[in-house]
């Protein structure tokens, strides 16, 4: 009987090259961390599973990325594995996504950051500025949210207020571009942090008018004009619900997963960023594996980018 999956030599599946298939023949390398956090989550749910979901739908993707050309197998990707973090509280997981972070740095250009949910956004930043040299003031963030992710931290930290503990932190307000805000998903209050603090706020409304590609091409410009490295968190509840059954947070209005995919292609082509986090999805809450298989796609497109960084 054939199993379900025929291998074929001339179909290398992504999943093999994460697991070690590959010859590298560029300067550039990546690594991969899985960061299962689940307790931040206002919404209850098995954002933890998410790593080991998306590693095991990489078997459904080739290698090969027609629009660049590219074969993955040119780039260096070391899975680090899972952080012992899916039953941790948000401040047990700090050190942990901060040192495994700041960690990798030392055999990888760029990390992507397999959540979990969206709390785990401050501890990666942090490893970033920690791993790199700088302080925060000399990072910049930029989220793909539908959310800003600035709620009051007098309840304490959760998915909902990364980038106002950020903030607290001392990451300028300045340094922060936030794409993909949703009308009736935000409240007023929050929006005046945002104002307040001096984030750059990019809503679905102006991505529709203007392309998600041109207006991440400029915040990516824009920012690296005021700092060294960039941070990206990719929520992907920014996408339209009806692509993202499996994030809590998304809703109807949202981007493609073209959209998506093409803006992690970016991030990874763009110099200064280090590091990015897929977050926010729960696959027991998939409907057709569509939410995971984007999340997937986002990985292999971020690591196509990479490779555009290659100087060999
Ligand atoms: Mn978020």
């Amino acid at each position: 009987m054939q199993s379900q999956f025929i291998d074929d030599p001339f179909w290398p599946r992504a999943s093999a090259w994460l697991a070690g298939d590959f010859t590298p023949s560029s300067s550039v390398s990546l690594a991969v961390i899985g960061a299962p956090l689940r307790l931040g989550s206002i919404t209850p749910g098995r954002c933890d599973l998410a790593p080991d979901a998306v590693r095991a739908m990489l078997r459904k993707f080739s290698v090969y990325d027609i629009e660049s050309d590219v074969d993955l197998r040119r780039l260096a990707v070391r899975d680090l594995g899972n952080l012992d973090i899916a039953e941790a509280r948000i401040e047990e997981a700090f050190e942990p996504i901060k040192e495994a972070v700041g960690g990798a740095f030392e055999n990888a250009d760029a990390v992507v950051l397999l959540g979990g949910d969206n709390s785990i956004t401050r501890p990666g930043l942090h490893g970033v500025a920690d791993a790199l040299g700088g302080s925060l003031k000399d990072c910049g963030l930029i989220t793909l949210d539908a959310h800003f992710d600035l709620r009051d931290l007098s309840n304490g930290l959760s998915n909902g207020n990364p980038v106002r503990a950020l903030l607290a932190d001392g990451l300028p307000g300045e340094n922060i571009v936030q794409i993909g805000i949703q009308a009736f998903a935000n409240s007023q209050a929050y929006a005046q942090v945002a104002s307040d603090a001096g984030i750059t706020v990019v809503t679905m409304r102006q991505i529709c008018a203007h392309g998600v590609e041109r207006l991440l091409t400029e915040s990516l410009e824009q920012l690296s004009e005021r700092v060294e490295h960039i941070y990206v968190d990719l929520d992907v509840d920014v996408l339209d619900r009806i692509f993202a059954p499996a994030t809590p947070g998304s809703r109807p209005g949202g981007l493609t997963p073209y959209e998506l995919r093409r803006a992690a292609w970016l991030c990874g082509a763009h110099p200064k960023v280090r590091a990015v986090d897929l977050v926010e999805v729960d696959p027991t809450q998939d409907v057709a594996d569509a939410t995971v298989m984007t999340t997937g796609a986002c990985l292999l497109s971020f690591a196509s980018g990479l490779l555009t960084r290659d100087e060999n």
